[in-house]
C-alpha cells in the first residue's frame, strides 16, 4: 500500500507542529490498515525528514522545530519497530552502528528495525561510538553483518578508516554501509574492499536481506 499525499501532508503539518500525539495517531492508523513497514519508514519518516532538512536550510523551520521532529520520529520508528517485530528468528545477528563524532542516528535506528522485522537478532550502538569500541563489539558478538551509518559527508575519511580497520581485524567481516553521507556516487572508495557493500535507501535493504536470508 502507498501512503496517500494527503496523509504525508497531514503527518508534515503535525511534526511541523511538534503534535506527538497527532503523529501517532497518524501511524497507528496506517498499521491498524496494515501499511507496510517500509512504506512508513520511506514514504512517512524519511520523507518528512529530508523535507524538514529543506526547510531548515532555507530558515523556513527553526533548530528547534528540527530536534522536536527528530525526537517525535525517533519515537515513532520504535513503535513501528515493535508493532513488526518478528519472534521467527533466523539465527542471524547483525550490529548496527553509526562512525565516531556522527549524530544522525534515525537510518541507522530504521535499519535495526527492519532487519528485526525479517527475523534477524540486532545489536543497535547507535550514534557517535567510537573506532576502537566497534572493534571490541564484533570480538565479543561476531555479528553475521555489520552495517555502518555515515550521514555528514566531512567524516567521509573517518567512515573509510573504520572499514580499514574493521577488514584488518576481521578480514572475512561483511559489512554494509549506508547514509547520505556517500550518496552523491562516493561509493567507489568502497569498491577495494571484499564483502563491503553500499545501500541507499530501506528499498535496497529489502533486496539485500530477501537474497541473504537463507544463505
Ligand atoms: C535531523 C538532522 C540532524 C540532527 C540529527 C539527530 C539524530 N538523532 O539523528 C542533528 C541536529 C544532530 C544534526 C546535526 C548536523 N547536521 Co543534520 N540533518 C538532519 C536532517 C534534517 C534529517 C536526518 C534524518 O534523520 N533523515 C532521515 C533518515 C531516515 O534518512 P537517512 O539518514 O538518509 O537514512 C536512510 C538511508 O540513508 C539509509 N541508511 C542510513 N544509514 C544506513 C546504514 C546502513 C547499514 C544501511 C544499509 C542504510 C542506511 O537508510 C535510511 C532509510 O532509508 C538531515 C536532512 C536530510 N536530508 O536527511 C540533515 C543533514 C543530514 N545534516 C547535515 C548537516 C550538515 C549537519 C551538521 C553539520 C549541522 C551543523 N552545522 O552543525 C550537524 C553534524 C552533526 C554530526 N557531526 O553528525 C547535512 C549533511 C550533508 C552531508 N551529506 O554531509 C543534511 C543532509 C542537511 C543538509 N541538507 O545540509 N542533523
Amino acid at each position: 500500500m502507498m501512503i496517500s499525499e494527503a496523509v504525508y501532508l497531514h503527518y508534515l503539518n503535525a511534526l511541523l507542529d511538534g503534535d506527538k500525539k497527532q503523529c501517532s495517531q497518524i501511524v497507528q492508523n496506517l498499521i491498524n490498515n496494515n501499511a507496510g513497514m517500509k512504506d512508513i519508514f520511506m514514504e512517512l519518516f524519511q520523507r518528512s525528514m529530508y523535507r524538514i532538512g529543506l526547510l531548515w536550510e532555507k530558515e523556513r523551520c527553526s533548530i528547534a522545530d528540527e530536534h522536536v521532529a527528530t525526537n517525535i520520529t525517533e519515537g515513532l520508528i520504535e513503535l513501528v519497530s515493535t508493532s513488526f517485530a518478528n519472534d521467527n528468528k533466523i539465527g542471524k545477528l547483525v550490529l548496527i552502528t553509526c562512525i565516531d563524532k556522527e549524530f544522525h542516528d534515525l537510518g541507522a535506528r530504521m535499519v535495526a528495525g527492519y532487519f528485526e522485522a525479517n527475523g534477524w537478532d540486532t545489536i543497535f550502538a547507535g550514534s557517535n561510538t567510537p573506532e576502537q569500541e566497534i572493534i571490541h563489539l564484533i570480538k565479543e558478538k561476531q555479528p553475521d553483518i555489520v552495517g555502518i551509518s555515515s550521514s555528514f559527508y566531512i567524516n567521509i575519511n573517518r567512515l573509510i578508516k573504520l572499514v580499514q580497520v574493521i577488514k584488518e581485524n576481521f578480514p572475512a567481516q561483511e559489512i554494509l554501509v549506508g547514509g547520505q553521507a556517500l550518496s552523491e556516487g562516493h561509493t567507489d572508495i568502497l569498491s577495494v574492499y571484499d564483502k563491503v557493500n553500499y545501500i541507499t535507501c530501506i528499498n535496497g535493504l529489502e533486496k539485500y536481506i530477501a537474497a541473504h536470508q537463507n544463505n
